[in-house]
């Protein structure tokens, strides 16, 4: 039983889905986590987030996939809600052109806020709904270059290419993790430099002038 695990390694990440209300957010990750769609429950999901574990090459990833309980649609979702993150996916809906300026509004609160700290994907879902299409393909993915963040079609509905996805998502976010482990390291060697206090006060022993408790009076 010997734990010759070389080279597997184990994430977690946290991943927020951002974007207007009613472009899909809850059914992409009802329909990635449990493979549903138009559940029920799914507008009184009240879970902040869904837990989906997958496997690439060896490495076991475990992502935490956060959704809003619907306060987007009262314009308060604050940072406490991305904080931390490590990917973000922005949904608009592709017969929705005004949710689609909304993620442009998403990207850069998010980049003034987090840097690069955060992976980011742009999803046009609903696109089983092409002939109502609103965005146009090359305006979404020319955004997306150029705000360096993927850009996916997706159709909750249809279960197509959430998968696609959430998987390139998430070797982003190993490679920028493993990118920060490596400056971490670097960093970290400049610790065996030796450093020599020199401003260690010297003690002096003239006799003169003694501090705390005196007693030591000399009588003649
Ligand atoms: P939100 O969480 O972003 O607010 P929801 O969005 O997941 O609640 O979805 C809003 C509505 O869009 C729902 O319809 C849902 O079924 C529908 N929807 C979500 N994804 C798709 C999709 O890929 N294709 C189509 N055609 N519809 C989708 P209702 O009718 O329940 O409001
Ligand atoms: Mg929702």
């Amino acid at each position: 039983m010997g734990e010759s695990t070389s080279g597997s390694r184990s994430y977690n990440f946290k991943v927020v889905l951002l974007g207007e209300g009613c472009v899909g957010k809850t059914s992409l990750l009802l329909r990635y986590v449990e493979d549903k769609f138009n559940d029920k429950h799914i507008t009184t999901l009240q879970a902040a987030f869904l837990n989906k574990r997958i496997n690439i090459g060896g490495k076991r990833i475990s992502l935490s996939i956060w959704d809003t309980a619907g306060q987007e649609r009262f314009h308060a979702l604050g940072p406490i809600y991305y904080r931390a993150s490590n990917g973000a996916i922005l949904v608009y809906d592709i017969t929705d052109e005004d949710s689609f300026q909304k993620v442009k509004k998403w990207v850069k609160e998010l980049k003034k806020m987090l840097g690069s700290d955060i992976s980011l994907t742009i999803a046009g879902n609903k696109v089983d709904l092409e002939k109502q299409r609103n965005v146009s393909v090359e305006d979404a993915e020319q955004y997306a270059e150029s705000v360096g963040a993927q850009h996916f079609h997706t159709s909750a509905k249809h279960n197509k290419g959430i998968e696609e996805m959430f998987l390139e998502l998430s070797q982003r976010m190993i490679e920028k993790a493993r990118e920060a482990e490596q400056e971490k390291m670097a960093v970290g060697n400049t610790n065996n430099v030796m450093v020599v206090d020199d401003e260690v006060d010297p003690v002096e022993h003239n006799g003169g002038s003694r501090c705390c408790g005196g007693g030591a009076t000399t009588s003649s």
